[in-house]
Order: C-alpha cells, then sequence, then structure tokens
C-alpha cells in the first residue's frame, strides 16, 4: 500500500451502485478502501474485486477465532482479491499466526485490531492494547489498528512498536478525532467513513481531509 494521501476510505454503504460511483469519485484522495460487513452482507463478497479496480481493498472483518477457522476465513478474503485483512488481537498468537500464515502465502497484508476508538473500547480492550501491540510486532504482522479518537494512545502505541508496523487509524471526522493530529501522533493513515460517504459531494469532502492532513495539525506544513 503506498502510502500518499494517508487517508482510507471506510466505505460502509451497503449499495453497491453507491459503492462503486463513490470509490471512483475519490479514488484520488485515497490511497486505499476499507470493505466491511456492511458492503459485504449486502452486495456480495465479489464487490471486494469490483472496488480493486479503484484502490488496494482492505478487509474489515475483525477476523477473532480460532486458528483453523481464521486460516479458512482469510482464504476466503485473498481469494476474493483483498490486498489486506483486518483482525483481531485478543484471540491470541496462534489465532494470529493462522493469518498471518495465509496473508504470506497470498503477499498480503494482516492488520491487528490493538483498541478500538468508541468509547466502549476503553473499557476491556484498552487495558490489553500495548501487548497487543507488541505481539503483533513480533508475530510479523504488517501494521495495527489504533484509535483517532486518543491521539495520545495512538502515541503510546507508536512508540512501543518504533517503525516496526504501520498503524491505520479510525475514528476521524463523525466520532471526532482530527486526521493531522492523529498522523502527526504517530498514524501512517487515518481511516474515515461518514465523514466522506455521506457528505454531499464525497470527492469534495475527500479533498478537504486530504489537504487537512497535508498542511499539518496547525498549518504549518
Ligand atoms: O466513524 P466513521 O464513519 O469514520 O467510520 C470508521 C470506520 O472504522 C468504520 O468502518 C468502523 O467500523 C471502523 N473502526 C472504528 O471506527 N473504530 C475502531 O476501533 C476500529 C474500526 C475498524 O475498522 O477496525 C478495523 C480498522
Amino acid at each position: 500500500m503506498e502510502k500518499k494521501s494517508c487517508m482510507i476510505l471506510a466505505l460502509d454503504v451497503s449499495d453497491r451502485e453507491e459503492a462503486l460511483k463513490i470509490a471512483e469519485d475519490v479514488s484520488e484522495f485515497v490511497d486505499a478502501v476499507k470493505v466491511g460487513y456492511p458492503l459485504v452482507l449486502a452486495t456480495g463478497l465479489g464487490i471486494i474485486r469490483e472496488l480493486s479496480e479503484f484502490a488496494p481493498i482492505i478487509a474489515d472483518f475483525k477476523v477473532a477465532d480460532i486458528p483453523n477457522t481464521n486460516h479458512l476465513i482469510c482464504e476466503q478474503v485473498f481469494e476474493a482479491g483483498a490486498d489486506a485483512v483486518i483482525v483481531q488481537g485478543f484471540t491470541g498468537r496462534d489465532s494470529l499466526d493462522a493469518c498471518i500464515e495465509v496473508a504470506s502465502e497470498y503477499g498480503k497484508d494482516v492488520f491487528v485490531v490493538s483498541e478500538m476508538s468508541h468509547p466502549g473500547g476503553a473499557e476491556f480492550l484498552q487495558p490489553v492494547g500495548e501487548a497487543i501491540a507488541r505481539m503483533a510486532a513480533q508475530a510479523g504482522a504488517f501494521g495495527l489498528v489504533a484509535p483517532a479518537t486518543r491521539p495520545e494512545r495512538v502515541k503510546a502505541i507508536r512508540k512501543i512498536i518504533g517503525d516496526k508496523l504501520t498503524i491505520i487509524s479510525p475514528g476521524v471526522g463523525a466520532q471526532g478525532g482530527k486526521a493531522s493530529d492523529v498522523i502527526a501522533a504517530g498514524a501512517d493513515w487515518v481511516i474515515v467513513g461518514r465523514s466522506i460517504y455521506r457528505a454531499d459531494s464525497p470527492r469534495k469532502a475527500a479533498r478537504e481531509i486530504a489537504a487537512e492532513i497535508e498542511a499539518g495539525p496547525n498549518g504549518e506544513n
């Protein structure tokens, strides 16, 4: 995944035509498109290959099962044409290893959720987030998912993993995070959904967030 705009679109719409139109319209301003349950359950797994015409696809299935089931899920995801898969870290090292093994067979990437961006993310996951980040680094994951709503947590996780892993960070806009703050805290990419796909002009919204990232937290870049 090439880092240009430092932005990933979370395409959580449920209509195929709308999804394809938004992806095409914003492709100039995003480095990847994240596809998850809302879109895949509504339209089918084939949407991944259709969207891959516009950008690399990150399949957000937050895979969280025993190693054998994780293995089977990841095979389906990569056969469908995804460039990366998002998995949960709390299921432990063997479950994560199963995902990384399949990803490396296909030459693809694994992102591990260390902690989540919503208020409930602080309840159970945050206290173990740093341990999950360490495990993901040791296991050889490509990246971590860390919360844009708490830039200080992104900073803490970056300190732990150094440059070993990339960080993708959801929670910008609709959940209150500011893109340039999160990049300054150490994220490689922000993930943005509603602020783009619900805008009157998704293209204009994506262009504005990309410009804000480029300008930096105080517009000084
Ligand atoms: O709030 P939005 O509309 O900008 O969308 C954010 C997207 O990121 C949405 O798809 C949601 O499911 C996802 N997300 C979070 O918001 N918080 C998290 O902690 C984790 C994710 C996520 O995608 O996990 C894998 C990246």
